[in-house]
């Protein structure tokens, strides 16, 4: 049987807090919930997903840039770091894939400082607002984008 074609979710910072605190912004499913829905979507669509958090922003950087020959397309919740990190969004740049960047809340109705998202530059679609369950929406999309091009 053919191997599935694998696909890369990360998490930022704080995102391994889900669930614990803040739930009236982030819903009150925890990181590990989650990840098993994105697994259930993904056996579902014939797709392999990886999921991973760090607190690291070099640690988010070189799996972006290992996901070059390792996976199909990476969805992303870069937390804070998609407001900051040029280096983010230079390793997403380069990756030549599909990239759905991803937030849990509407980051347009917070605080303007959440407003601006330097990874969204390198993003082909962007899911905002829809809580836990943007990223099955986002697995959905991934198993559209990547079905057209070759799948690692
Ligand atoms: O809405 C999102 O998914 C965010 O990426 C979450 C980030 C925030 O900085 C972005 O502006 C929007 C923060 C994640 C922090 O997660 C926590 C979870 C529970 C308790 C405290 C923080």
């Amino acid at each position: 049987m053919a191997k599935s074609p694998k696909i890369l979710i990360l998490n930022g910072p704080n995102l391994n807090m889900l669930g614990v605190r803040e739930t009236a912004i982030y819903g009150s499913n925890t990181l590990a919930d989650i990840e098993r829905m994105c697994t259930r979507r993904g056996k579902e669509l014939s797709l392999a997903v990886d999921f991973r958090q760090s607190n690291l922003e070099g640690e988010l950087v070189t799996w972006v840039q290992q996901a070059r020959t390792n996976a199909a397309g990476i969805v992303i919740n870069p937390g804070a770091y998609g407001h900051t990190s040029i280096a983010l969004l230079d390793a997403l740049r380069m990756a030549d894939k599909p990239v759905i960047e991803l937030h849990l809340s509407n980051i347009h109705r917070r605080e303007a400082f959440r407003h601006h998202t330097y990874t969204s530059q390198a993003a082909t679609g962007i899911i905002c607002g829809l809580g836990a369950h943007g990223y099955v929406l986002a697995v959905e999309a991934m198993a559209e984008l990547t079905s057209k091009k070759d799948r690692a």
